[in-house]
């Protein structure tokens, strides 16, 4: 018996993305969605690497899912290219576009292979973008519509479903940052998208309720706890006010139907322009279970000319991955529990966990992760010991199953327990994913 067992049917998989996988971008009618525009502007992702080919899954799948059962992983859970399967956005299904994630469903059920439809990762159709993405009120309704395709097509036979993956990342990276599509730097403009994220998330839950789908629904988001550096009042302070926005912001959204009181006012006082929130509360719908999403935390400190939140984040003395993201599993338990007792969170399942590291393959045509095994233990080691303190968590997706795009950091940034060779879009697992397979096959390690 595994020093760390985990409960009986506990779901253990990874998980990916479409554009970060799928490559194939102008095939079978798939039109250009935000990430495919973003890619294009100079200076936007490192080397100008773009999602066009990526690992080419759209072709490959077969020989994925294929690989996922070798390694014995018994649950997959991917997003949908929103424009492969209406190319404008709303209207007419590409049958095609369709028929290939039917085909993945098909694949994954017969390999034994739990799918989970992750409904939209980040890549929406930039035809919708030209009319004002998720900023405009509209953007409600076309998810919807676009969430009634996928309920009709594969309500009978996927199980598990996420609406959103991580909107602080669509909202904020994407309208307020502008390092992600797409692009805009206008913290008003992506507070009115992240309320117009969360109504459509609502609205795709009570759809999937109406249309009476025998599955579960939940949402994915992603969660960076926060640290004060000293125990001054001011660091304190400082470390709430980003806990609310890295934090609060959407599990308020969700679970409350409210955005955080401290923040509103914070954001007023700092003369942003805020929308009338008047129908948050439809964002609060009652969920099967939370998705989370964990990496790592950060240390603040508070400093007054750092806008808008008075934070500052601290460059710590503390092991790293090679994305320079600071390791802190104590906070992945903490939160756990945080997410039990503040927000009496449903059931969850951790969507997605893992690592960058630069990894290289050896002459014999290995590659030895042993610092992702490490991360992955230690993880791995917080969530049953959350479980132990009688957080109900059912399953484990592992952030990535592959090598892929990662974003406006290009194909550097290795998160995958699967090598791929860019040149040859050759798969290798690394030693990780024999590792993984281990614990899966033990259900617990050591
Ligand atoms: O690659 C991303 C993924 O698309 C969303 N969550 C975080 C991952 C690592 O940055």
């Amino acid at each position: 018996m595994p020093k760390y067992e985990f409960p009986k049917g506990f779901t253990w998989g990874s998980a990916t993305s479409s554009y970060q996988i799928e490559g194939a971008a102008k095939q079978d009618g798939r039109t250009d969605s935000i990430w495919d525009r973003f890619c294009q502007t100079p200076g936007n992702v490192l080397n100008s690497d773009n999602g066009d080919v990526s690992i080419d899954h759209y072709n490959k799948y077969k020989e994925d899912v294929a690989l996922m059962k070798e390694l014995g992983h018994a649950a997959y859970r991917f997003s949908v290219s929103w424009s492969r399967v209406l190319p404008d956005g709303v209207g007419k299904v590409n049958e095609k576009g369709l028929q290939f994630y039917s085909d993945l469903v098909d694949e994954l059920i017969s390999a034994g292979i739990e799918p989970f439809i992750t409904i939209y990762h980040w890549d929406l159709p930039q035809i919708l973008q030209e009319k004002g993405g998720w900023q405009n009120p509209d953007s409600v309704m076309w998810f919807e519509e676009y969430s009634k395709v996928l309920f009709e097509k594969f309500g009978d036979r996927v199980k598990f479903w996420c609406t959103l993956n991580e909107p602080y990342c669509a909202a904020f990276l994407g309208y307020y940052l502008g390092v992600h599509a797409p692009g805009y730097r206008d913290l008003g403009g992506a507070i009115l998208a992240s309320y117009h994220l969360m109504l459509a998330h609502g609205a795709s839950v009570r759809l999937f309720r109406k249309m009476n789908i025998p599955g579960e629904i939940g949402i994915t988001l992603n969660f960076t706890p926060s640290y004060p550096l000293t125990d001054s009042k001011e660091d304190k302070l400082a470390s709430t006010y980003i806990d609310g926005y890295d934090v609060r912001w959407f599990a308020d959204a969700v679970f409350k139907g409210t955005f955080p009181q401290d923040l509103l006012e914070l954001f007023k006082e700092r003369g942003v322009t805020l929308p009338d929130f008047s129908e948050l509360n439809k964002a609060a719908e009652k969920l099967d279970f939370l998705g989370v999403n964990f990496y790592n935390s950060y240390t603040y400190r508070y400093n007054e000319n750092s806008w808008p939140f008075y934070a500052e984040i601290v460059n710590q003395a503390v092991p790293k991955t090679d994305i320079g993201w600071p390791i802190h599993s104590e906070a992945f338990e903490e939160l756990f529990v945080r997410l039990k007792d503040e927000y009496n969170a449903p059931k969850m399942y951790i969507t997605e966990n893992g690592c960058a590291y630069n990894d290289v393959m050896n002459e014999n045509g290995e590659v030895l992760d042993y610092s992702r095994i490490n991360y992955l233990s230690r993880h791995l080691k917080a969530v049953h010991s959350a479980i132990q303190k009688g957080v109900d968590i059912r399953g484990y997706l592992a952030w990535s199953l592959f090598d892929n795009f990662e974003w406006a950091h290009g194909y550097f940034q290795r998160f995958g327990i699967v090598f791929c060779d860019y040149d040859t879009l050759k798969r290798t697992p690394k030693q990780s994913a024999y590792w993984l397979r281990e614990v899966i096959k033990n259900n617990g390690l050591d």
